[in-house]
């Protein structure tokens, strides 16, 4: 019936019924996502599951593990870096899901916060804004003589991320790591890892030597910057068939006011931890209507 109404909704799949990107079919994605950019970071945290019951790599570059931890499933999902690739691992996950889905990302982040020392967490609690270099204005600069756009960034309002889903997270991450090392904020979430995170780069034109502090003063909570997270919370609001709720929590991995950066090893302790954590919460949520038909592989 699934692949049926995957062929209604014009998603392209194999004769197996797979998804084109993300490689899955019906069964495959279970209701509690844990989304990251790393692929490594989801094997590492996929071997922190009781069961792994299914493992799958698409050749457009995202790894899924499904299993299970207390006997609730749950799938962690890689999908590389930046918006396209959320915009389809929503959209195709979401039709060979049936009841609703809960997606927490996990990331890493640049953070905005001075008192914040890297390899702590960032909750986004308080919701996410979207920033991203504005094409056309860039071009006018680079065709007039003069500076006109000085700051040439599209900054959105900050949407909310799922105050449940926080809660649960927060409490579980809190347990794990130590209250003092989970932070909650606004997430900025950029449309490059340079421009439009105020990177200064003499190689391109930019102008964005005064981007952060205009983030700043535009929100005064803004405290993680990285590449996916707005997407899911702007995605989980615009589903209108079945519900998505979203919300992300990242490691500080760059501190952008003392230039910063995180080691390897510490970063892998805090993605075993906080991966641990993110798992208990979502395997605790009580989800009605739940997928769980013969065809899933944790039936
Ligand atoms: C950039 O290095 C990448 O790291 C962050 C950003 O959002 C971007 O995807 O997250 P991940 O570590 O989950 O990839
Ligand atoms: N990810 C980002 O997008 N930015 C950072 O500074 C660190 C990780």
């Amino acid at each position: 019936q699934a692949v049926g109404d995957c062929k209604d909704v014009h998603l392209p799949m194999d004769d197996e019924g797979r998804l084109y990107h993300i490689g899955l079919k019906r069964g495959e994605l279970a209701n509690r996502i844990i989304t990251v950019g790393d692929p490594l970071r989801a094997r590492s945290m996929s071997e922190l599951l009781d069961k792994i019951l299914f493992e799958h790599h698409s050749n457009r570059g995202y790894s899924t593990y499904t299993g299970l931890r207390n006997n609730v499933p749950i799938s962690i999902i890689a999908t590389g870096m930046g918006l396209p690739l959320v915009d389809f691992m929503v959209r195709e996950g979401r039709v060979i899901v049936d009841g609703p889905m809960h997606i927490v990302r996990f990331g890493t982040c640049g953070c905005l916060d001075g008192e914040i020392p890297v390899g702590h967490v960032i909750v986004a609690s308080k919701g996410s804004a979207l920033a991203t270099r504005d094409y056309d204005a860039v071009e006018e600069n680079l065709q007039s003589k003069e500076v006109k756009n000085k700051i040439p960034y599209i900054l959105t309002k900050v949407i909310p991320s799922d105050p449940e889903l926080n809660k649960a997270i927060l409490s579980e991450l809190k347990e794990k790591l130590g209250e003092e090392k989970v932070h909650e904020g606004v997430n900025i979430t950029a449309d490059s890892f340079y421009s439009s995170q105020g990177r200064l780069n003499p190689d391109f034109n930019d102008y964005n030597s005064d981007l952060i502090e205009e983030i700043l003063r535009k929100y005064p909570d803004a405290v993680s910057f990285e590449m996916e997270t707005y997407l899911y919370l702007h995605l989980a609001r615009s589903s209108v068939s079945k519900p998505i709720f979203a919300t992300a929590a990242c490691i500080a991995l760059a501190q952008r006011k003392q230039d910063v950066f995180l080691d390897t090893e510490t970063k892998h302790k805090v993605e075993k931890l906080g991966g641990q954590a993110l798992i208990d919460a979502l395997s605790k949520l009580v989800i009605k209507d739940e997928m769980n038909t013969d065809e899933c592989v944790w039936k």
